[in-house]
């Protein structure tokens, strides 16, 4: 543990603070624990930024998620409120040494000064989704309703992170903006505005655009155009191969239907208080007459919105009729005529905005009342 103290240069009225140290931490999970040392702060000369270095090594996880805490008590408690970090801290840090955070301590903790601060490195290899996702757990989930669309038959699905929302005109502009100069073709789409889903996007669209996600986050992407899955799918209209242990893609349709169900079983809807459908739960059935902005309703179970109503949401599969027994992680037909989508849309009566209803068209279809989200594979950085 090395302690700094850092003279804070005059024109500063009140010196902020100083600096130091140390610690390590962890709480970890899988085989072998990620270990955090040589933890060394120093005050940046004339600022209040605070570098805060240090080495981490896990033999067994290619990233970590590194948090910082920080103690005005010589670390008798960190409450100091923190959250202005930048650098080798967050999600999917690869372990390594000679990794580096910078602390903004002016932004979060302006005229402080203090001679008993500490600084706490805390490393879990312990997967958490990216912000703006929710981890749905493993196992078995009844699929189908036999009052909607059967047989209702049990299925066990791996576990997957999905997105909260609909994918928002926003993000899928970033995702473009980005993606256009490096080989995609992406459909501008239709929103009515940042905040809404994005629609008129058709499934070739919406895959494509998944790996541009990926590519643009550094991911390995889920879609090929080879089955050696050496060359990404970047434009044209195709049936690609897929890793299903890479970066963002669509739901299967057991993935959304179980992340739709929200845990509540034999519910007609998304939520589990009811099989009644109501106004105030969703937008559906031309009661407004257009998308609402995304996440508008409450959540179901999982933290999940707009699982009914408001934009039908593209899947993976090819449209079939299900099986009778037990399937595992079904990703439907390997080839078909209609791709599928769910949830019901602004436009769409109550019983299309029920969690079972099927519903699946040409992939090269777009409407203005379909949209999309993504789900991503547990351990991607
Ligand atoms: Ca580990
Ligand atoms: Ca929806």
């Amino acid at each position: 543990m090395n302690l700094h103290l850092t003279r804070i240069p005059s024109r500063w009225s009140r010196p902020l603070a100083l600096v130091a140290v140390a610690a390590l931490g962890f709480f970890h999970l899988s085989a072998a624990d990620p270990v955090i040392t040589n933890v060394r702060a120093a005050q940046r000369e004339g600022t209040r930024l605070v570098d805060i270095d240090y080495d981490v090594r896990d033999p067994d996880s290619p990233t970590l998620q590194i948090a910082v805490e920080v103690s005005d008590n010589n670390g008798a408690s960190y409450t100091v409120p923190a959250v202005s970090f930048t650098g080798d801290v967050g999600h999917g840090i690869r372990p390594g040494a000679g990794k580096r955070i910078t602390w903004d301590a002016k932004a979060d903790w302006p005229n402080q000064y203090s001679s008993k601060v500490r600084f706490r490195v805390l490393a879990s290899d312990v997967w958490l989704p990216p912000r703006g996702m929710v981890l749905i757990p493993a196992g078995v989930f009844t699929m189908g309703d036999d009052r909607v669309a059967g047989p209702a038959h049990p299925v066990d699905v791996s576990a997957f992170a999905i997105d909260r929302t609909e994918v928002t005109a926003a993000l899928w502009n970033e995702v473009r903006t980005w993606a256009l100069s490096r080989g995609y073709d992406l459909t501008p789409g239709g929103s009515l505005g940042n905040d809404h889903p994005i629609h008129t996007v058709n499934w070739f669209d919406v895959v494509k655009w998944c790996n541009a996600r990926s590519e643009k986050e550094g991911l390995v992407p889920a879609y090929y155009l080879d089955e050696a899955k050496t060359q990404v799918y970047r434009a044209g209209d195709k049936a690609p191969f897929v890793n299903w242990n890479a970066g963002y893609r669509l739901p299967t349709e057991a993935e959304w239907e179980k992340a739709g169900r929200g845990g509540a079983v034999g519910r007609l809807y998304p939520w589990a208080d009811s099989d009644d459908i109501s106004d105030d739960r969703l937008n559906y059935n031309n009661r407004i007459g257009r998308t609402t902005p995304a996440g508008s309703y409450a959540a179901n179970g999982f933290g999940l919105r707009d699982m009914a109503g408001n934009v039908w949401e593209w899947c993976w599969d090819w449209h079939a009729e299900y099986p009778g027994g037990l399937v595992t992680d079904p990703r439907g037909p390997a080839s078909g005529s209609a791709r599928l989508f769910r949830g019901g849309s602004w436009t769409d009566s109550a019983e299309s905005c029920r969690v079972a209803f099927r519903y699946a068209f040409t992939p090269a279809y777009r409407n203005n009342g379909i949209g999309f989200r993504t789900v991503l594979p547990p351990g991607q950085p």
